[in-house]
């Protein structure tokens, strides 16, 4: 039986070390894309003897680190990487051959590569006599590179649509107040979702409501490109985010944009980008144009419908908050989607739920 010989192999210090890999590619949160988050381990005799993560693009890969600090005690020992070694000449050599030249004897590997152009190193390895295991804690290796796989197999930026919402689905009052729907923990966990986002999108309506700030706050030094939406313009001239001393902003625009408006936006620092079409499908092409591949739309729901139409949103974040508002013309998250019959609703799949008390966090994926 393959299933009972593949667990005599794969030991819970395996995955445990697997977990560790996870950890080290973590520290790079936000900061390697179009580039994966990869952690390495080195463990000889059941030591760790390096470790290493992948910064960023341009940076040495993590088996490269870990292997370094390795030294000679990498001879015989086993590497844990979450992500299969690759095996092309990129902007940086193959890890494959690296891994062979180090004269490491078995290889743990948590999910192969989802880029064609790099993967092959499992097969590599094994061709040179190589242990080789695969699929290490596939799950969790799987979600931590959600957003480079949908890049990769779709040459498109990964789309995450955000919202709070009350218990009878209303993301502000009928008046448009909404701060806060949900409580602390689960806008501390909003903060995290920025830390690894390339950007982060709102519509004008969004900024003229909310005033949101759209940082990080004390998670880190790191912030996503904040994003606005705006076809008209018509936007507070002493919006939260304009603060571009915080981070930076990012406006698009479209082609009729008052130029008086623009130049008092760029005069502020801030970043105004003239799209000839202003749609979420031409705003992720643009995107993966800057090779941004983690977008989080955080925004109100007429543009969160166009976004969800636009096959823009591939993952959905939920929090729902224990209170009722009530009120018939409250906004809901998401607008019109042109849906009229129940069994053409958009079911969402592979669904988790988290507690951030009092709030819940349902999140899953759009097909
Ligand atoms: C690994 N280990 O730490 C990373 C890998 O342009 P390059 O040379 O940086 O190659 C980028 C590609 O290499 C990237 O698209 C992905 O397929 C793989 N990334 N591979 O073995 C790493 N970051
Ligand atoms: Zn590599």
């Amino acid at each position: 039986n393959i299933m009972d010989e593949r667990a005599e192999r794969v030991s819970d210090f395996d995955r445990a070390m697997m977990r560790r890999c996870l950890e080290l590619a973590s520290k790079a949160l936000g900061r390697t894309s179009p580039n994966p988050l990869v952690g390495a381990v080195v463990v000889n005799d059941g030591e760790i003897v390096g470790e290493g993560f992948h910064p960023g693009p341009g940076q040495p890969h993590a088996e490269v680190f870990a292997l370094r600090a390795a030294g000679a005690r990498a001879r015989g020992a086993t590497i844990y990487v979450n992500l299969e070694p690759c095996n092309h000449f990129g902007r940086t050599p193959p890890c494959s051959e690296a891994v062979i030249a180090a004269g490491i004897a078995r290889v743990v590997i948590g999910m192969s590569d989802p880029n064609p152009v790099a993967a092959g190193g499992r097969d590599r390895l094994q061709a040179e006599g190589i242990e080789v295991q695969t699929d290490v804690e596939a799950a969790a290796c799987r979600e931590l590179n959600e957003a480079f796989a949908h890049w990769a197999r779709h040459q498109q930026p990964f789309g995450i649509l955000k919202y709070a919402m009350t218990l009878d689905g209303k993301i502000a009052t009928a008046n448009g107040h909404s701060a806060w729907v949900s409580g602390e923990a689960a806008r501390r966990r909003v903060h995290q979702e920025r830390l690894a986002a390339d950007v982060v999108v709102v519509g004008g309506n969004t900024l003229r409501q909310d005033n949101p700030l759209l940082t990080t706050h004390a998670m880190g030094d790191r912030n996503p490109l904040r994003t606005v939406l705006s076809r008209t313009l018509e936007l507070p001239p002493d919006a939260r985010l304009w603060r571009t001393d915080v981070a930076p902003s990012l406006v698009l625009t479209a082609p009729s944009a008052d130029p008086d408006r623009q130049a008092a936006l760029r005069d502020r620092g801030v970043e105004v980008v003239v799209l000839e079409e202003l749609t979420p499908t031409r705003v992720m092409e643009y995107f993966y144009e800057r090779q941004l591949s983690r977008v989080l739309w955080e925004c109100g729901g007429t543009l969160a419908a166009a976004a969800i139409a636009a096959g823009a949103v591939q993952k959905v974040l939920a929090f729902i908050a224990p209170k009722i508002v009530g009120g018939a013309t409250a906004p809901s998250p998401v607008g019109d989607l042109g849906i009229t019959s129940m069994e053409k609703a958009l079911a969402l799949t592979d669904l988790k739920i988290e507690s951030f008390a009092p709030d819940w966090l349902l999140s899953g994926y759009l097909r």
